[in-house]
């Protein structure tokens, strides 16, 4: 097969190891070691040699050759048969999948437009080629509605945009270094098992380690310190800090003058918050508030480790923004290891622009359709209405939020839907016609981390299963059907990473293609402490306490704490009426819903859970183990109930996605999520519901 040799041989004569590195769209981005025989992964280890796997993999990668062999793995064309959503499909070509799509996407652009037909792909595999290259030339060629990609991480993205003006922060192998780290919002063993060693060994070096989450996980019962606000407050938070900071003359003054702007109206800003006012916002008490500003103060390197959960609110971008502001005022940004780490995902800087080529657009360029209002957009959406989805790398009938919008979207007749997948996931359910997809064990790619700072080269390891293609030669073939003459529509893998690389920034000065075929895993020439001496990517280059642009677009020019569109502040008669707030974070085992097929992964996991608080539990007269039904005007879903110390009362968690066809009635939690964009970013709401919870009978099936 090309591309790909024996990297070393493993004693056992007839097994080869291989390197691949892991797809999925989690932090860590580890180095795999693949053990090949007879054209079969046998095996699956980490990476010694990557000094941020550091030969270990997550309890969800360690057996990754059950996913490729799944049993649930397309391997061929399909087309539907049945009624829409019944599940009956007829195996066919490839030539006849690729000509009734070609036909059909002809005659919608014929009767509607080409805005009729929506891409729908998100993060399958994060890697450069696989996420975003060959789909966006063709779908931009096409003229295609445009998808707005907010399901993850639009509002901290827009916030850090609005505040440092670019995704970056240190660099995590130098948290060792750090004495304080806040994990705010974040869960390292589960979502970023890699972070986890390096917050340990900071540890045994002296560091204390905070956590601040309403969902008392693995790592905050780990912590020296473990703070519990309630879902959606902690902007309010950093602003009684910020106030305290301000008030105690902790601040690094120099860093200010230099490096900041529009301090003055921070200050006043946060006067209107002392951390009596903040306590009462967000149930954490004032003196703890006060205690958090000391040891933030006093520890140098200290690091706010922040996750994407907390930005998973209405607020979600105020709430990344004020975080963000914290250390210019401290001047933690000086140090290695230190500051505040949400995404590093511009440390590498590939040339975007050529990979997806906005230029073949129509002018003006087609509407965007945001991707959390996709039951809306199905649903209601006119001039022209959606005729077409084309889903990829994403599994929307699950992850989608308000899911039973998303349902009767999908269940449209009228509706073409296709859906290229791995795996016959709740989506394929849907689909008319249903493609192949590789694995990452069988498709080449260029990986880069939103987290660590190192560039890797991925290789197939087998050949492709089935009928299966990666992405890129999806959409050249369907370019080819389409009748697309351009030569960016021949591009192979090799020319799509080289094009990458070739982007001119400093970053990648040296990093080659052929280089990555020898080292696999190269790290970018970026500055440990990046902000050190300023250097942000604002307008103004620096840290924009006050926001001309956020001013522009009609927000609070400086941080403002909004109540969550849900929540006992926020919707005093719907609390009345779903009195518990659900947030509905990262499962230990499964990312998103990936894995969630395999059974090893659902018995680990358990069942559908919900955590409840004993206070509220008792009040409904729940036990552990108990079935419970959790509902709120979008939903109804049955979860088994664990009372414990998980949440304050007032808060259940239930950690997420089963695939609904795993779920009790076939419905999935995302039933009862709120589709609502973000302050900024139009990004999504998953932990911003409000929800009653009452006894249920158990399911008849079980359910794994
Ligand atoms: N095992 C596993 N790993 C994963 C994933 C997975 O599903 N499972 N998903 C992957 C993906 S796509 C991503 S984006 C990342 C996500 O990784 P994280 O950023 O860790 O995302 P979440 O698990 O959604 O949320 C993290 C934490 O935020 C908390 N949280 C929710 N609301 C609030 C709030 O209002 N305030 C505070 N302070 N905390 C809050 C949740 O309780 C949770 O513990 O992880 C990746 N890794
Ligand atoms: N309630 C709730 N909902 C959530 C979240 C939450 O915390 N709570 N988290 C949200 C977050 S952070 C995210 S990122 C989204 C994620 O939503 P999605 O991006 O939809 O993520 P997955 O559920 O992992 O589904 C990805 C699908 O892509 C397929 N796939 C993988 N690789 C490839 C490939 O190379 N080619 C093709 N064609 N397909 C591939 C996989 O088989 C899988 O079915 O979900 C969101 N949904
Ligand atoms: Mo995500």
């Amino acid at each position: 097969m090309s591309g790909t040799r024996p990297e070393s041989r493993n004693g056992a004569e007839d097994v080869v190891v291989k390197r691949a590195v892991c797809p999925h769209d989690c932090w860590d981005t580890c180095s795999m070691l693949v053990h090949v025989k007879a054209g079969r992964v046998v095996r699956v280890m980490g990476d010694p040699d990557h000094p941020v796997t550091r030969g270990y993999l997550c309890v969800k990668t360690n057996h990754y050759e059950e996913r490729v062999y799944s049993p649930d793995r397309v391997l061929h064309p399909m087309k539907r048969v049945g009624p829409k959503g019944a599940g009956q499909f007829e195996r066919i070509s490839w030539d006849e999948a690729l000509t009734i799509i070609a036909d059909r996407f002809k005659a919608i652009i014929a009767e509607h437009g080409a805005e009729a037909i929506l891409p729908y792909s998100y993060a399958g595999t994060i890697g450069t080629l696989q996420y975003g290259s060959m789909d966006r030339r063709f779908f931009h060629r096409l003229g295609a509605s445009q998808l707005d990609r907010t399901i993850c991480s639009a509002a901290g993205e827009a916030a850090m945009g609005a505040t440092i003006g670019t995704r970056m922060g240190p660099d995590p192998e130098d948290m060792v270094h750090a004495r304080l780290i806040v994990v705010w919002g974040v869960n390292p063993i589960s979502s970023n098992p890699h972070q986890w060693p390096i917050i340990q060994e900071a540890r045994r070096r002296g560091a204390r380690l905070v956590a601040i989450d309403p969902y008392r996980h693995k790592a905050a019962r780990e912590a020296d310190w473990h703070l519990s606000p309630r879902p959606g407050t902690d902007a309010a938070l950093a602003l009684g800090l910020m106030h305290v900071l301000v008030r105690e003359g902790w601040l690094d003054r120099d860093y200010i003058d230099r490096y900041t702007l529009g301090f003055d109206r921070l200050e006043q800003k946060v006067a209107e918050w002392p951390p009596e006012r903040a306590a009462a916002v967000t149930g954490i008490a004032a003196e703890d508030i006060v205690r958090l500003a000391r040891l933030w103060w006093e520890s140098r390197p200290g690091v706010l480790r922040v996750g994407y959960g907390l930005q998973r609110h209405t607020n979600g971008g105020s709430t990344v923004r004020a975080i963000a502001m914290i250390p210019a005022l401290t001047g933690h940004w000086r140090d290695p290891g230190g500051g505040f780490l949400l995404s590093n995902s511009a440390s590498c800087g590939l040339n975007a622009n050529a990979l997806k080529r906005p230029d073949l657009m129509p002018s003006p360029p087609p509407r965007k359709i945001n991707m959390i209002e996709l039951g809306k957009a199905l649903t209601e959406l006119q001039d022209p209405p959606v005729m077409a989805l084309m889903v990829h790398n994403s599994n929307p009938a699950s992850v989608a939020p308000n899911q039973s919008r998303v349902l009767a979207g999908l269940s449209r007749e009228d509706l073409f839907t296709v859906v290229h997948e791995q795996l016959f996931t709740d989506t394929c359910k849907w689909a008319d016609i249903i493609l192949p997809a590789t694995t990452q064990f069988e498709q080449t790619d260029l990986m880069t981390s939103y987290w660590h700072l190192y560039v890797q080269l991925n290789e197939p390891v087998i050949e492709p299963l089935g009928e299966a293609v990666p992405n890129t030669e999806l959409f050249r073939r369907l370019a080819r059907a389409m009748g697309f003459t351009e030569p960016c529509f021949s591009d192979t893998d090799e020319d799509l990473i080289r094009q990458a690389l070739d982007s001119g920034s400093p970053y990648l000065e040296g990093i080659t293609l052929e280089r990555l075929k020898k080292e696999r895993i190269i790290k970018v020439n970026r500055p440990a402490a990046p902000f050190a001496e300023g250097g942000f990517g604002t307008p103004s280059g620096r840290v924009e306490l006050y926001s001309e642009d956020l001013a522009a677009a009609g927000l609070d020019p400086v941080v403002e704490y909004t109540p969550p569109a849900e929540s006992i502040d926020g919707s005093p008669e719907l609390a009345a009426r779903y009195p518990i707030a659900l947030i509905t974070p990262a499962a230990h085992h499964f990312l998103n819903s990936t894995f969630a097929n395999l059974p090893r992964m659902r018995e680990r996991e358990g069942a559908p859970t919900v955590y409840l608080n004993p206070v509220d539990a008792a009040a409904r007269g729940i036990r552990s183990g108990d079935w419970v039904r959790v509902f709120n005007d979008r939903g109804s879903v049955r979860l088994q109930a664990q009372v414990g110390d998980w949440s304050q009362p007032g808060v259940a968690v239930s950690p997420s996605i089963w695939w609904s066809r795993f779920m009790p009635d076939g419905v999935g939690i995302n039933a009862l999520t709120l589709d609502r964009p973000t302050d900024m970013g139009g990004g999504a709401s998953f932990h911003t519901n409000l929800v009653q919870v009452e006894p249920a009978d158990p399911p008849a099936e079980p359910s794994r």
